[in-house]
């Protein structure tokens, strides 16, 4: 720094916060070669407690800065010089002294809505100006700390609102608001729900004839709830096999058992069994997390909806206490619901409550699939055709029936090792059914 009195190079640096180890330079709002008058907010500055902006302890012609958005500082860091003449619009009124850091006190803004350096002229922008589109890039967006505050209070991204009607474009509250109401009123231009663009409408008459059919209730609502689904889920599917090949030669001897009438055991009942065997190892499977998404909410029910494809479309019965249930019982039980589902007499309530869901299409086919979280549960189990197979034994290829299995799961409640661990253990339990006594 040179003469604290009029004239010269002054330094602006980043005064005392409060004792911060690291602040976050959010925006730098002055360029080389600016003229800048005095208390003009020069970069605003972001610590984990507060925004704050950093105003000049100068007027004058900006020579150096010496900061950048995304920079981390600390206090008394150099942000900028900035020349002062002798008189005139440059002079600098208040000069920091020497000995002391020379930086104008810092104006911390938690929640009160500090009023702009410079009165801004009359908000002269129509909404329509505010609302950028969907791409538009946030980061260089204009608005004091307050301001983005406000936004971000109401859950907007700042930078889809642009020019702003303050001085120089800056954003002000009142173009927050009408972003809002812009938003609420017609949603945000291009797009379709959460803000993704929506597919354009095709006119299919110019390569052929067409026929319109309606969508039943049934695959509008499950439609609605699979895009909310994957939308809002962060999912991983993890594939694995189980070699199932002394269960079903014992599934076979039950069913040779039964009489005409009574209703076979399928392998569905066995994987019911060995994943609830695994819920009961793995609480986090057996849980929701909370609307907040800060904590699991652990069932002590278990109980497992099962996919039925209808013909108006899939639906999810609800297999209740799975635990305390034979086989057999699970078998007369899926056979009444999934005669119910087929006739549209699924009540409400036999769709509700469940922890975890199977989806299996190992009576039509497949080796693999991906299916879809019933949410808020956190895993689905996706079963397909088991086949036998070549499977080497230390000596030797055997012939084994391998089931596919397939665990989609939240990855925000279920790491992957933990999947692949829950995976190991239903595997282990259809491997040798008779873990499911233990
Ligand atoms: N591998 C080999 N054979 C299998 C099998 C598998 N993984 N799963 C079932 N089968 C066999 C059964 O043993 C049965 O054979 P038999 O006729 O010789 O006894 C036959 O396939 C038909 O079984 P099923 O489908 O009637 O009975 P299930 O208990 O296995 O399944 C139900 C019941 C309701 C789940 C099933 O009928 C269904 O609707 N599945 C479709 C689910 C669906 O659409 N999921 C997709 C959702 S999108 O995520």
């Amino acid at each position: 720094m040179t003469d604290n009195n009029k004239t010269g190079l002054f330094e602006i640096k980043v005064p005392d916060v409060g004792n911060v180890p690291s602040i976050d330079v959010v925006e730098v709002l002055i360029k080389v070669g600016d003229v800048i008058e005095l208390e003009q907010t020069v970069a605003t500055v972001e610590t984990d407690k507060a925004s704050m902006e950093l105003p000049s302890n100068a007027a004058g012609t900006v020579k150096e800065v010496f900061i950048k958005p995304g920079d981390k500082v600390a206090e008394g860091a150099l942000i900028a010089t900035v020349m002062v003449a002798e008189s005139g619009q440059g002079a600098a009124e208040k000069p920091a002294a020497p000995a002391t850091p020379a930086v104008a006190s810092p104006v911390p803004e938690v929640a009160v809505a500090a009023a702009p350096v410079t009165p801004p002229p009359a908000p002269k922008a129509a909404v329509a100006e505010t609302v950028a589109p969907i791409s538009g890039t946030g980061a260089k967006a204009h608005a004091s700390p307050s301001v983005r505050l406000f936004a971000r209070e109401l859950g907007v991204d700042i930078g889809k609102v642009t020019a702003g009607s303050g001085r120089k474009g800056r954003i002000l509250k009142d173009d927050v608001k009408n972003f809002v109401k812009k938003v609420m009123a017609e949603g945000l231009p291009g797009t379709a729900g959460a803000g993704i663009p929506s597919i354009p409408a095709v006119d299919f008459s110019p390569f052929g004839a067409t026929e319109v059919q309606k969508l039943s209730k049934i695959k509008r609502l499950t439609g609605q709830n699979l895009t909310r689904v994957w939308l809002n889920l962060p999912m991983v599917t993890y594939h694995e096999e189980a070699d199932i090949t002394d269960m079903e030669a014992f599934r076979n001897a039950l069913n040779a058992e039964k009489g005409k009438d009574e209703i076979k055991i399928t392998g569905l009942m066995f994987i019911i069994k060995a994943l609830v065997a695994a819920m009961q190892q793995f609480p986090s499977f057996n849980a929701s997390l909370s609307s907040d998404g800060e904590s699991l909410i652990l069932k002590k029910y278990f109980n497992i909806g099962i996919a039925v494809d209808t013909p108006n479309g899939l639906v999810v019965p609800v297999l209740r206490d799975v635990n305390t249930k034979s086989i057999n019982q699970l078998a007369v039980e899926l056979a009444e619901k999934s005669a119910k589902a087929r006739q549209g007499k699924l009540m409400p309530a036999d769709m509700q409550g469940g922890c975890l869901t199977i989806s299996s299409l190992g009576g039509i086919g497949g080796t693999a699939f991906t299916p879809i979280v019933n949410a808020p549960e956190v895993a689905i189990l996706g079963v397909t055709r088991a086949k036998m197979q070549p499977v080497w034994n230390g000596k030797e290829f055997i012939p084994r029936l391998m089931l596919p299995l397939d665990l989609t799961y939240d990855h925000r409640v279920i790491d992957g090792a933990e999947g692949a661990r829950f995976m190991a253990v239903i595997k282990q339990n259809l491997s040798d059914i008779r873990r499911l006594l233990l």
